[in-house]
């Protein structure tokens, strides 16, 4: 071994004791949330925790793990032991454990093994009647990276719900013992908050209209009866996890008059949206190439040509069929309205304009749009990218990455005798078990990577930003992880493998990078599957 190559040994053992600490850090701070000595817990425990950090990263130099811990200490010590967690305080405490967990989550060589992306997360609580079922309900959703707990009755639920606010709360409509006690609990609960926290019920006893109804009141968004199997389950409290999550819209405005421009850029910045504006028609163009805008806000009448002659322009591009385009002016004969929706506008809007009309003309454009496009591109079952927008993403990564001088990895993934699955347990639990390993992409793979069901039982990942040896250690843990995850069948459960080719990128076409990725998972099938194989060069 070379002396540098043993540094590098050494540096990666060193990295991963900081990360594992980290993780420790991040622990005790859950634990504590959810401990009723919460105060005591933080003082002792999160205190020397965090000091041990703060002293392995600086020995190590691993300065954004030093700059947490010292930040977190900081806080730590402006905290009179004697008295109650402020809530200013915590606030504090939850952004540094964020700063944390952000610079743990880095996918570096050295940390790649540690990322615990769970604690990016908040928790979903269960409180079923059966503590068996909830804790093997419970098992299943750590699997999917989800942090979760169970209650055994109503008051711990409610004190563990006041400390920390769920995600969702999985509840069995007569949790407590008597019948509708678990709706009764959380009516009680969601006149604490102000926004509903949403929850999912079920009952094995009780599906008449009168108990639906005031699960419903009460915020139930789901109502399982009979009771259904924990895939079923995991789906829905999937949906509610990650709904929250929304993307700003991209709105790109054309208005010659600069003032116009000025306000149209404020409003919709101030409504959280991301605003492109741009005052000279002929920008339009790369406007719409750079920008890829969502919705598009078009003034009527500029010097050279018109909103309309645009708008044409922007319909002849197979690409922006579906964008909205809602045109902007002072006009207000309505035949000329007319007029120029039927050139391809959806919407219609006069100055001066209310900012809160503009507003929700462009959410209702946008929402729609949104769920169009979601047809268009995304596969039904597993609502990842289907396989033509997988290889329009590979193309415009390729782009990318030859501009930015970066690397590139695209791996196909097949699951491992799923014909024999389909066999055995039917069509339904087989498209169940697709849905589950789309889930377990999204939930460990980064944002920027893209996710495609390629085929039927074909996935596809392109890895912006990744060389072949850190894509080949995610997939290869993805793929022990997965391996892991028992796939419930009734009263059966059984296990999935999946085999993976992964290729680099080496300056070849799309065309290329895919054969040999499907090269290289023929050889992973060929050595026995359940592996991660590399493309050759
Ligand atoms: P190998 O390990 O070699 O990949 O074997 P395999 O059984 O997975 O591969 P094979 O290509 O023989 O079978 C794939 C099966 O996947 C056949 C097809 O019926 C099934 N399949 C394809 N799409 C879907 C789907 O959407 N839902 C379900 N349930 N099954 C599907
Ligand atoms: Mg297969």
């Amino acid at each position: 071994m070379t002396e540098d190559n043993q540094k590098e040994k050494l540096k990666q053992h060193f990295a991963r004791r900081v990360t594992t600490q980290a993780r420790v850090v991040l622990d005790t701070w859950q634990k504590a949330r959810e401990s009723a000595d919460q105060a005591e817990i933080l003082h002792r425990d999160l205190s020397s925790a965090t000091e041990k950090l703060v002293r392995y990263a600086q020995r190590f130099e691993m300065e954004k793990h030093a700059a947490a811990g010292e930040r977190l200490l900081e806080i730590l010590k402006r905290w009179a032991p004697e008295s109650p967690l402020a809530s200013d305080v915590q606030d504090d405490l939850q952004n540094a454990m964020d700063k944390l967990s952000q610079c743990t989550l880095r996918r570096t060589d050295q940390d790649l093994e540690e990322a615990p992306r769970t604690y990016l997360r908040t928790p979903v609580y269960v409180a079923l009647c059966e503590m068996e079922m909830a804790h093997r309900l419970i098992k299943q959703l750590e699997f999917f990276g989800f942090r979760a707990a169970a209650f055994e009755d109503a008051e711990s639920l409610m004190d563990a719900c006041s400390r920390h606010k769920p995600e969702t709360i999985l509840m069995d409509v007569n949790f407590g013992g008597s019948p509708l006690s678990g709706i009764a609990t959380v009516e009680a609960l969601q006149e604490r908050h102000d926004t509903p926290i949403p929850i999912v019920f079920m009952s094995d006893e009780d599906g008449s209209i009168e108990t639906r109804l005031r699960a419903s009141r009460s915020g139930g968004e789901e109502f399982f009866y009979p009771s259904v199997d924990p895939g079923q389950l995991i789906e829905k409290i999937e949906t509610y996890t990650h709904g929250n999550t929304v993307e700003p819209y991209r709105v790109l405005v054309l208005d010659d008059s600069r003032a116009q421009a000025k306000f149209m850029e404020n409003v919709l910045t101030r409504a959280g949206m991301k605003a492109h504006i741009i005052t000279e028609p002929m920008q339009i163009i790369r406007a719409l190439d750079e920008f890829s805008p969502e919705i598009i806000v078009l003034d009527m009448y500029m010097p050279g040509c018109t909103g309309m002659e645009i708008a044409r322009v922007i319909r002849q591009q197979d690409r922006l069929h579906s964008v909205p385009i809602i045109y902007l002016s002072a006009e207000d004969d309505v035949s000329k309205q007319l007029h120029a929706m039927s050139l391809g506008g959806d919407d219609f809007l006069t100055k001066p304009i209310d900012p809160k009309h503009l507003i929700a003309t462009i959410h209702n454009r946008g929402r729609r749009a949104r769920s169009l496009l979601a047809l268009m591109i995304r596969d039904s079952l597993t609502g990842l990218f289907n396989h033509t927008h997988t290889l329009h993403l590979l193309d415009q990564e390729i782009v990318k990455a030859r501009q930015r001088d970066q690397p590139l990895c695209f791996a196909m993934l097949d699951i491992d005798h799923f014909k024999k699955i389909n066999d055995t347990y039917g069509h339904p639990i087989g498209d169940r078990v697709l849905r589950s390993l789309s889930m377990f992409l999204k939930q460990r793979l980064r944002k920027t990577d893209h996710i495609g069901r390629y085929g039927g039982e074909e996935f596809a990942l392109i890895l912006p930003g990744t060389r072949e040896s850190d894509a080949k250690n995610v997939i290869n843990e993805i793929r022990e992880r997965f391996a892991e995850l028992l796939q419930p069948a009734g009263a059966q459960e059984f296990n999935v493998t999946f085999s993976c080719g992964v290729a680099a990128w080496n300056g070849e076409n799309a065309q290329a990078l895919c054969e040999r990725a499907d090269r290289a998972l023929y050889e992973a099938k060929r050595l026995g599957r359940n592996n991660v194989v590399s493309a050759a060069g």
